[in-house]
């Protein structure tokens, strides 16, 4: 039981974080170019992307420190919570699903205009949330998130029309562990679970001589706190220790394409007994799984002046 409300029933901004645009002109100005759009399709991912202005990063990291206390009476609403996932505690990793059920900046980060239209055009149709999560490092003991692809956890939604966008809290940087790339691994297909915490190297295993070879040429995303990376659901990635004197903090939002359905049969990975999971064969919607970009009503139809990809669903 929880003393929270639970904002999944609410499918509009709470607060005035983020001013909604009313123009054509106004969700033009926050579209990605073609260019960068090329580099995603390319490398898997696409950065440095200002996202958030700094008053927004402050209310965000407030309600952070808040989420992550376990004691805080939302956190039942959380669909997993570690307060450290790889249990060792020389090498935290707080990884949380579910705080936009809990604050409102975190309800209200996934109406953020920028990031709706850019999961728009990287995904071609009309977005869905699927779901949310922190991943934060502490100073001096922060560890790893191993290498892995976003979709292996995700293979009970069909087909694969997902994106994923982090978004640091704080300046990402070599030293504090921001997110490393394998540019052009969004094309090896997928390959099984090998962890997300503990052994940065646990898929080395899983790939072949050229795959490992790509390891070292792995390639950091450094970011200033409120700018974003996207990436592909398939692209390698992780992100090294925190030994610095400072936190390394992170939201992250995952997208699906609208019509992207539930199937259940093929569920694993942590979390799955707490995630909201719909019975097979339905297309996700309802109150966890709410329309973010609808093109029609966001731009009235009028989407030929904004570059898109062409969407894997076929819409
Ligand atoms: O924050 C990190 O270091 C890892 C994030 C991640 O793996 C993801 O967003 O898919």
């Amino acid at each position: 039981m929880t003393s929270c409300e639970d904002l999944s029933r609410h499918h509009l901004p709470l607060t005035d974080l983020f001013m909604q645009p009313t123009t054509h002109d106004q969700w033009s100005d926050h579209a990605l170019s073609r260019q960068q759009l090329g580099h995603f399709e390319q490398h898997g991912f696409v950065s440095g992307i200002p996202v958030l202005q700094p008053e927004q990063v402050e209310v965000l990291r407030e309600q952070l420190s808040r989420l992550m206390d376990p004691s805080h009476p939302g956190n039942p609403l959380f669909y997993e919570f570690h307060s450290n996932e790889s249990q060792d505690p020389d090498t935290v990793l707080f990884h949380a699903l579910g705080g936009w059920r809990i604050e409102k900046a975190f309800h209200d980060l996934l109406y953020c205009p920028r990031l709706r239209m850019i999961a728009y055009q990287l995904l071609g149709t009309a977005v869905r949330f699927f779901h949310d999560q922190l991943f934060c490092k502490p100073p001096a003991h922060g560890g790893v998130v191993s290498w892995h692809q976003d979709y292996s956890y995700w293979r009970w939604t069909q087909p694969m029309a997902h994106l994923t966008c982090w978004i640091a809290l704080d300046d990402a940087t070599v030293e504090n562990g921001c997110l490393c790339y394998l540019p052009g691994s969004h094309r090896w297909g997928l390959l099984p679970i090998s962890g997300l915490s503990g052994d940065m190297n646990a898929v080395e295993e899983l790939l072949d001589s050229d795959q490992q070879a790509a390891l070292s040429e792995q390639v950091a995303v450094t970011l200033r706190a409120g700018e974003a990376v996207f990436h592909h659901p398939l692209v390698m990635h992780g992100s090294h220790h925190n030994r610095t004197s400072s936190p390394r903090r992170a939201a992250v939002i995952n997208y699906a394409a609208n019509g992207v359905w539930s199937h259940p049969a093929t569920l694993e990975g942590p979390g799955s007994e707490s995630f909201p999971i719909l019975p097979e064969g339905q297309p996700l919607g309802g109150n966890f799984y709410p329309l973010l970009f609808d093109p029609q009503r966001e731009l009235a139809g009028e989407t030929s002046q904004i570059p898109s990809l062409p969407s894997s669903l076929g819409t």
